[in-house]
């Protein structure tokens, strides 16, 4: 995203401001980018910014939006100068806490990061990526332990953290021999300056190479083998990524998006922050989802900025909905309702989850606003969408973004070696459907510059991703049918989502096998229709124990991520297996919820 936003500032860059060295990377045009106009002031970071050069294209960007409103929060306001100066005081402080010597290229050192929903997230991220070095966010609800093997794996040479996480966080950079250094809120929303009073840009950044090429994020995301994964994506993957919902959603620098999710995963890093920051548009952030505090924010008449973007999962729609009818009953109150949103809202997004086509029409007869779903991955970035303008059918996930390709593959893999037969593959321009395969369903695999470049220090792992010819292998089962991708879930029953959140069942039954009273564990994703799905444990106890659902959630509080914790317990004899010593939970899901 940052070189992009460089791209798009260097076209029309304000007086002073060097367009640094990735000039002419991505080819992204965009007619309603933002263009400085002679009242725009270039702040003192501008000139800061252009001798930092190459450090990160997010100095040139963000010099170029200079005085607009990139987050408002509920501690206050930040501009895109404000932000920068902010982030180039933490890397100075980064810098410092390192000795002054880096001791090595900054562009391989992972920054851990626990920062809550607002302006100070972004400094940090800028922070760390004005020194060249790569971002690792934690999240603040995460117990110690998930933090700690974040921090651990992705080898962080520093743990960031706002002053009301200092604790947690200085105590994971103990644990590992490194330094914690803090963002404070005075660095953002002034009030002191931080420890600091130079206002240059500056952070011992790599220089040099191929900015695209540069690691500028890693995210953890679970799967069927072993602990989470960091999902690496380089500076060009991040480009790619958002350059294509720019243009497909047609972001522009008035847009003001209402941002509501967590900032350790994709929907809301690369969607919801990257995507408003990349064209000098505005971020409301809330700390956290609340159904009421959304709701205000969209009908708010005097609100300033007013929020006409939202994007959320299913599970936050399905809950507007359930405050809607408990709260908004009276007729005029629903037709104000109906009105503002129709009125200034441009666009609505569902994903990261199948959204249930009840909450799609009840959505729409409350709002005016039929939902854009659209389909995406941590890997990837976002792949299929309904498009911005046209039919947008219930149930589907549109065609590839700009710049994406995809393809249904039949039978992958067979005995052990490939034989993928494409029966259907597209871009954003055309799609090809062997003759006789329309309608029948694979494996989805896609391609193209937005696709991650590894997992972390996981080599092994990364090449089994991937197809020998190159392709990511997602593991979802989608269908081509009436000229639009569908998905019908993923091809293994041990990946959950629920409220959005990608869950291992794997990991979730090593957690709760070392719980000393279970003996036997499979963990399957019943349907939901709050939650899409919801975690539920199949448990066998040890001879003469008792285990209430009370008693798991309460073990499992310290040791498990909040929202891998069982919500349903189901207490068998034992497990049914087959000849093999596996439980089928396909079966299983259809014995106990069919
Ligand atoms: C919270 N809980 C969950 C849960 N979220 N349980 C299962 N699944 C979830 N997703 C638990 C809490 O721990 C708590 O347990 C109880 O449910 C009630 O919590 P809450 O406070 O009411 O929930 P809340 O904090 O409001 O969270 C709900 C939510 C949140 C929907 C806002 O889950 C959320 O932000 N989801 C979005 C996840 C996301 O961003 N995914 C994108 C991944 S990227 P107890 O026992 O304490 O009562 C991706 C790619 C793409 O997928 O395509 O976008
Ligand atoms: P994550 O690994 O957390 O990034 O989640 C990515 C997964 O979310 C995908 O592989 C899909 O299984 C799922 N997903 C995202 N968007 C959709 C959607 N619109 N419909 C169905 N599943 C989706």
């Amino acid at each position: 995203m940052l070189t992009l936003a460089l791209v798009r500032a260097s076209r029309a860059l304000p007086a002073g401001v060097n367009a640094a060295s990735p000039a002419g990377a991505g080819a992204f045009v965009h007619r309603r980018a933002f263009r400085p106009s002679a009242t725009t002031s270039s702040t003192s970071t501008t000139s800061s910014a252009s001798s930092a050069g190459c450090l990160s294209p997010v100095s040139s960007c963000a010099a170029a939006f200079g005085e607009r409103l990139a987050i408002s929060d509920r501690h206050g306001t930040a501009t895109y100068g404000v932000l920068l100066r902010a982030a180039g005081r933490v890397a100075r402080r980064i810098q410092r806490a390192l000795g002054g010597d880096d001791g090595g290229n900054p562009a391989s050192e992972a920054v851990a990061f626990l920062c809550p929903n607002d302006a100070r997230y972004v400094a940090a991220q800028w922070a760390t990526w004005l020194r060249g070095s790569v971002a690792v966010p934690l999240y603040h609800r995460h117990p110690r332990r998930e933090l700690h093997y974040v921090a651990g794996d992705c080898g962080a040479r520093v743990v960031l953290s706002t002053e009301e996480f200092a604790e947690t966080a200085a105590g994971v950079a103990r644990e590992m021999g490194v330094p914690h250094v803090t963002v404070m809120h005075s660095d953002v929303y002034g009030g002191g300056g931080g420890d600091d009073d130079d206002d240059g840009v500056g952070g011992g950044g790599a220089t040099g190479g191929d900015w695209r090429e540069r690691p500028a994020m890693i995210v953890y995301t679970s799967g069927t083998t072993g602990r989470p994964k960091g999902v690496l994506s380089t500076h060009g993957n991040l480009h790619a990524q958002v350059s294509c919902l720019l243009e497909a959603w047609e972001w522009s620098c008035d847009d003001v998006i209402l941002h509501t999710l967590p900032l350790h995963h994709t929907h809301g890093i690369v969607n919801k922050l990257l995507c408003p920051l990349a064209v000098g548009a505005s971020c409301v952030m809330l700390p956290e989802f609340d159904a009421r505090q959304v709701w205000e924010h969209l009908l708010s008449g005097e609100a300033s900025p007013r929020v006409n973007v939202f994007m959320a999962v299913p599970t936050v729609y399905a809950r507007l909905i359930d405050y809607y009818d408990e709260h908004y009953t009276r007729p005029r109150v629903r037709d104000f309702v109906r009105g503002m949103c129709k009125e200034h809202i441009r666009l609505m997004v569902s994903g990261s989850a199948a959204l249930p086509t009840p909450v799609l029409e009840r959505w729409e007869e409350i709002t005016g606003h039929r939902l854009l779903e659209r389909y995406g991955m941590t890997e990837l970035g976002m792949v299929l969408s309904n498009p911005l303008r046209g039919d947008r059918i219930p149930g589907t996930v549109g065609s590839p973004l700009p710049g994406v390709e995809v393809r249904i593959v039949m039978e992958a893999v067979s005995g052990g070696g490939e034989s993928c037969k494409a029966i259907v593959q597209a871009d954003s321009k055309s799609t090809r459907v062997t003759p006789g395969f329309e309608g029948k369903e694979g494996e989805l695999q896609v391609s193209g510059p937005s696709v991650f470049k590894e997992y972390w220090r996981r080599p092994l792992e990364t090449k089994e991703a991937f197809t020998s010819d190159g392709w990511f292998k997602t593991g979802d089962t989608a269908v081509y049918r009436d000229g639009t991708f569908r998905l019908l879930g993923r091809t293994s029953a041990d990946i959950i989502k629920s409220g959005g959140y990608k869950i291992s069942a794997l990991e979730v039954e090593w957690n709760l096998l070392s719980h000393p009273d279970v003996t036997d564990v499979a963990v399957i994703g019943a349907p939901d229709s709050l939650w899409g799905q919801r975690v539920t444990a199949l448990v066998v106890l040890r001879r003469g124990a008792t285990l209430t659902l009370k008693q798991i959630k309460e073990w499992a509080r310290e040791r498990m991520v909040a929202y891998t914790i069982p919500s349903e317990m189901i207490l068998m004899d034992e497990l049914p297996r087959n000849a093999m010593g596996k439980v089928n939970k396909k079966d299983l899901l259809k014995k106990f919820f069919p």
